[in-house]
């Protein structure tokens, strides 16, 4: 892998000759297959009536909610959490996997399903649900909130092959078609900045919020395991905790083992793909990384949010 992003001649041939399907490709394009509910672009597995539920959704004091824009390490940091919880021992890992439900706390029915577990374990939830979605109680101190970011050049080669592989969309075969896409505000769960920026900008001072990046996990897992378990007030209780914690959660375990993680085994090779930093040079052309350059740049512009953000490590 080079250092840098493609040069434009790099780009492979294929994207130029093919057109993209029934558009004309200097048009943008909307992400296919949102549930767009009250004008925001949900996943489609959100049903009409969660949003408006989600806010007003109980909370329990020793609650862990993983916040995270989609392909930020939302799994991977729930995992961190429940391993914490469960101090590094699998079966117990195992047993918290087997009896909470599945996936993101909008999909589906799983916020009524979070709602009937019994209050004797802690609830370690994870959500892509933008700033005015998220329980309104966790505002208030309720909770807490593991916030994950994530460079979002990366995000974008991430999301774009996990759209692929899933084949679903057929649009999105092609790289150039998604850039233009993830740029977007109708992107589903909206574009990156205004994801991100309302949550850190506005409550990155608040006690119950903890926020943490991907490459910070990348370049010092042990020590964010740490952080995370001060922040949970579920201190490790001795150095072999720790390690457990770690190496139960590298990329190359939690990819092998695990049944853990994920629903199903086939879901594993989509959501654990590479695991590092810096992917997106093997995907960005010169002219999209310029052209993401300057909207970043003027998105950040005054940020304290880009502080936290590195594109390689
Ligand atoms: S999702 O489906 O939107 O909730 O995806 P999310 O879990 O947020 O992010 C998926 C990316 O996280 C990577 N991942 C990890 N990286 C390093 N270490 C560990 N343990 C780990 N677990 C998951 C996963 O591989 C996806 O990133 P890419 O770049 O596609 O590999």
């Amino acid at each position: 892998m080079t250092d840098q992003p493609k040069t434009d001649q790099q780009t492979n041939p294929k994207q130029t000759n093919r057109p993209t399907q029934n558009r004309p490709t200097d048009q943008p394009k909307t992400f296919l297959g949102v549930n767009v509910i009250n004008g925001f672009p949900w996943s489609p597995q959100v049903h009409d009536d969660t949003p408006k539920r989600l806010q007003s959704f109980e909370i329990r004091k020793d609650d862990v909610f993983v916040v995270a824009y989609p392909k930020s390490g939302t799994n991977w940091a729930r995992e961190l959490v429940r391993n914490i919880v469960c101090q590094g021992n699998k079966e117990n890992v195992k047993e918290d996997y087997g009896s909470n439900p599945h996936g993101q706390l909008e999909f589906g029915d799983n916020f009524k399903k979070y709602d009937s577990l019994s209050t004797e374990k802690p609830r370690v939830m994870m959500t892509h649900a933008p700033v005015d979605a998220l329980p309104k109680q966790a505002f208030e101190g309720k909770g807490k909130i593991v916030f994950v970011m994530r460079n979002p050049k990366d995000i974008a080669v991430s999301f774009w092959n996990f759209v692929k592989e899933k084949r679903v969309i057929e649009e999105y075969e092609e790289w150039d078609a998604f850039f233009e896409t993830f740029l977007r505000s109708d992107m589903m769960y909206g574009n990156w900045f205004d994801f991100n920026l309302p949550y850190y900008e506005n409550h990155r001072d608040k006690k119950n919020f903890l926020f943490l990046t991907y490459e910070e996990m990348k370049l010092d897992h042990k020590g964010c395991v740490i952080r995370i378990s001060d922040f949970l007030s579920r201190p490790l209780l001795s150095e072999e905790q720790v390690d457990k914690v770690v190496e139960n959660t590298t990329f190359s375990n939690m990819k092998a083992k695990n049944p853990i993680s994920f629903q199903r085994k086939e879901e594993i090779g989509k959501r654990m793909r590479k695991g590092v930093v810096g992917d997106w040079k093997t995907s960005f052309t010169v002219a999209q990384n310029e052209r993401f350059d300057a909207i970043y740049n003027q998105r950040m512009e005054g940020s304290a949010l880009a502080k936290q953000i590195i594109f390689g490590i």
